[in-house]
């Protein structure tokens, strides 16, 4: 971009006047941040066009990744890097008397999203722009986005996340090119010129209005488009109808019952709950983004029949499978399609990503729920489900268990993952190991029925937001070191290797290690008043909390080292500062108390004057995109300890690596892959095997009671939990006790102690051999560069969606 500084200023200060008719001198800094980003897409508005123009006239294939949540976090930096402006403005701000730093902060995160699957929608949409893939997000303009967490007294408290308030500068509101979205009602079948019609009627009408933010590739002029839905009342049902007759109450309600539909992002992310206001966000952004889409591919004259040379639909888990049965209405209801015609087109469209093996995760919705809201939709699934269970029959020559086995609609419910697989070219997982249990174990017999289908996509993360942006002092020595074409080519971060055995290269890395530690524990001192050790081990878990990724696991070895460290202060171990970070989903009781566990033992631990401060743990609020930028970069260990076979990938677990953390794992999701690339020596594993783990299920012979009642450290840990020694009431942890004894400790976490406790004390003896741990490090950073998402989407590209890299 053409740009210099003294243009940049003037150009703001002319944006801030006409946004906001004031001088920099008495403008609100928030005033401030948003004439910037008002600026900033001033200056992208004209490659936004000239993308989307390029894609159309020359007839390109676009994909659309469809997605209950986008995990934007902050855009202003990662915005000004991509369109290579970020040191210009910082200069040119600078210069005014403003720190951009300050206006980063003032951003809210967009969290639109839970963790992992959503923050992997971000990545790609960056990876996609970036290597010139046209390639769109579709998805939920949600209002709220996943809840603040505020804790108080050790315990979790949720406050709605109105991330709206002060308005949001990077969106534009697409009023004309709303849709409409049709829910209940009821179906009338008549013969129209000899073609059975089937006429909606008495249904419920939603418009749908798009807001789009754009997508701004790195240094390629590329600029695609992130199209979220707001639900909102038709004007005639809401104005002419009620209001007319008075009925003032019955519109507003009517209004309101419209709108929850984008109000607020469901907070669970792995036990399933089937809500019917759920599958009307389903519906509602699925029948919107596809409605948008076969608009404009009918502007280019093409026949609909063509679709699937055009357009390459995305589905991020089984949450929009609803995508299969409603390309079909549109195709046979709409556009006159005959059914095979239909079908063939939407299997060749629409492809799918599994995230999870859990089956509590896997989306069933009940029959009479479904029918009720989407009865066309839901015929549909019932033709699809039929046609589909005759093939089975046939192929496996009247076998009925395998209809059991693979029906779409089974005992009442609607299998969606089934229905995903069933109506996708291609079906995917997100690592090697899950991939493979897919096809194995949860998945074998669509496994069998169609093996071409099925292949493996490992996760990735973009390493712009996560290094260059993150952590730039890092980037600015790798660049210093390598040069700058690892931000192209994130492979060519291996070129650091031979680094490692360069002593000024090493304390370089460790330097900024250090000062990223220092920056930290001085924000951890402002908000909380702990003082935490720069020179300390960071030793890091942060990621949503869930029973199967083990928080309590790391809990018990804390608690195992403070006994130890009571024992004996003069204990020789590296001062080691715990952090923690996550949200529970708010009706998950064990994880709530997980989170209540940790804050006890952090108040305990962090006031005992024995102690030495040899151990700390800080428990950090409300973890999201933004806090993820700040801790990861300053972390010395990276907590990645899941039950073996339940983590599908992890992508917390290549941040952490591409920092320059040392991982401490099971053999579990991308682990697998990270400690490959790595090789052993740069990383601690332990713990059950994924085929050791499968097997206690499958046979039994495992008794956590038995460890508790020989093992003397879980012995005494358990018992200090339970009886007051923490200060609170052993009653609040009793789920925690009855998973861990009585219900036989489904995740393992005694059976794995003792080798994480042995890993733990590796990771001491390591860390101790200063060279050594510093090669450790920088292996990581170099090898990170494999994990970037672009080298994920090019796979994705090429192998799933047929897409070309455009130069613009
Ligand atoms: C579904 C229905 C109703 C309410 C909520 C949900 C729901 C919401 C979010 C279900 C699942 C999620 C999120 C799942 C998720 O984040 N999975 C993670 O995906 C990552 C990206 O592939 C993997 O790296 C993680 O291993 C996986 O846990």
């Amino acid at each position: 971009m053409r740009l210099n500084i003294e243009k940049f200023k003037f150009d703001f200060k002319r944006k801030l006047m006409n946004t906001f008719a004031e001088e920099i001198e008495d403008a609100p800094k928030l005033h401030i941040y948003m004439a910037l980003g008002g600026l900033v897409r001033d200056y992208i508005t004209e490659a936004w066009v000239n993308s989307n123009n390029y894609y159309t006239e020359n007839n390109i294939k676009q994909v659309y990744y469809f997605s209950m949540e986008f995990l934007i976090g902050r855009l202003l930096k990662s915005n000004l890097l991509n369109i290579g402006i970020y040191s210009l403005c910082e200069e040119g701000l600078k210069e005014l008397g403003i720190n951009i730093s300050e206006l980063e902060e003032l951003e809210n995160d967009a969290g639109l999203g839970n963790g992992g699957l959503g923050r992997l929608a971000a990545c790609f949409l960056d990876s996609m722009a970036s290597l010139g893939i046209p390639g769109h997000g579709c998805g939920i303009r949600y209002n709220h986005g996943l809840f603040e967490q505020k804790i108080i007294n050790g315990y979790q408290v949720e406050v709605p996340d109105n991330w709206l308030k002060e308005g949001n500068v990077w969106e534009i509101r697409k009023e004309n090119k709303s849709v409409e979205v049709r829910f209940g009602g009821n179906i009338r079948i008549s013969q129209i010129n000899g073609r059975l019609s089937f006429i909606h009627e008495n249904y419920d009408a939603v418009r749908a209005v798009p807001y789009d933010t754009p997508v701004i590739g790195y240094d390629n002029n590329s600029v695609n488009t992130l199209r979220l839905w707001s639900a909102e009342p038709i004007d005639t049902e809401f104005d002419l109808f009620s209001f007319s007759k008075g009925e003032y109450s019955k519109a507003s309600s009517y209004k309101a019952s419209v709108e929850s539909i984008s109000q607020v992002l469901y907070p669970d992310d792995s036990y399933i709950e089937g809500r019917l206001l759920r599958l009307k966000q389903q519906y509602f952004f699925v029948s919107a983004g596809l409605q948008s889409i076969v608009r404009r591919f009918k502007k280019t004259g093409h026949s609909i029949k063509e679709l699937n040379d055009f357009a390459a639909i995305h589905i991020n888990d089984t949450h929009p499978a609803v995508a299969v049965p409603e390309l079909m209405r549109i195709l046979i209801d709409e556009e006159k399609l005959s059914w095979d015609e239909a079908w063939k087109i939407t299997t060749s469209t629409i492809a799918y990503t599994n995230h999870t093996i859990l089956a509590e995760a896997l989306e069933k919705w009940p029959v009479d729920m479904f029918k009720k809201l989407l009865p066309r939709v839901f015929m549909i699934i019932e033709e699809i489900n039929k046609r589909f269970c005759e093939e089975v029959l046939d192929r496996y020559h009247g076998d009925w268990n395998k209809i059991n086995e693979m029906a779409i609609i089974k005992d009442n419910q609607i299998r969606m993952a089934y229905l995903a697989i069933v109506g996708s070219h291609s079906v995917n997982g997100v690592a090697k190991l899950h991939t493979e249990i897919l096809k194995k174990q949860e998945l074998s017999s669509f496994y069998n029925y169609s093996p071409y289908k099925f292949n493996n996509k490992t996760n990735g993360i973009t390493h712009r937001r996560w290094l260059l942006q993150a952590n730039p002092e890092l980037a600015n020595l790798i660049t210093e070191t390598i040069g700058d074409s690892w931000i192209k080519s994130p492979n060519n971060l291996s070129s650091l290797l031979p680094y490692k055995d360069d002593s000024a290269f090493r304390d370089k890395v460790a330097k900024v290690k250090l000062n990223n530690k220092i920056e930290i524990s001085n924000d951890i001192y402002k908000k909380y008043g702990i003082k935490v050790d720069p020179y300390s081990i960071f030793d890091v878990q942060v990621k949503r909390l869930h029973a199967y990724k083990r928080q309590i696991l790391n809990v018990f070895n804390i608690l195992d080292l403070y006994n130890r460290l009571k024992q004996n202060p003069n204990l020789d171990i590296v001062p080691r500062t715990f952090f923690f970070a996550a949200k529970a989903s708010p009706s998950y009781h064990l994880a709530k108390q997980t989170i209540k566990l940790i804050n006890s033992i952090a108040f305990m631990v962090n006031n005992d004057a024995q102690l030495n401060n040899k151990i700390k743990v800080v428990f950090l609020e409300n973890y999201r995109v933004s806090l993820a930028e700040r801790i990861i970069p300053a972390s010395d260990v990276s907590e990645q300890i899941s039950t073996a076979t339940k983590e599908a990938s992890g992508t917390g677990n290549m941040k952490f690596m591409m920092n320059g953390a040392v991982t401490i794992a099971t053999l579990d999701g991308a682990n697998i892959e990270i400690k490959d690339a790595v090789g052993d020596e740069n990383i601690v594993i332990f713990g059950l095997k994924d085929y050791e783990v499968l097997d206690y299920y499958k046979h039994g012979g495992y008794s956590s009671r038995e460890i508790f009642n020989n093992d003397r450290r879980i012995n005494c840990i358990i018992n200090q939990i339970m009886n007051g020694s923490l200060g609170v009431a052993g009653s609040e942890f009793n789920m925690l006790y009855d998973n861990l004894i009585y219900n036989n400790d489904e995740y393992f976490v005694l059976k794995d102690f003792d080798s994480y406790v042995k890993a733990q004390n590796q990771i001491d003896s390591y860390y101790k051999q200063k060279d050594k741990w510093q090669q450790m490090c920088i292996a990581n950073i170099a090898k990170s560069g494999i994990f970037s998402s672009d080298n994920t989407i090019r796979e994705y590209s090429k192998e799933i969606w047929n897409t070309q890299e455009i130069i613009l």
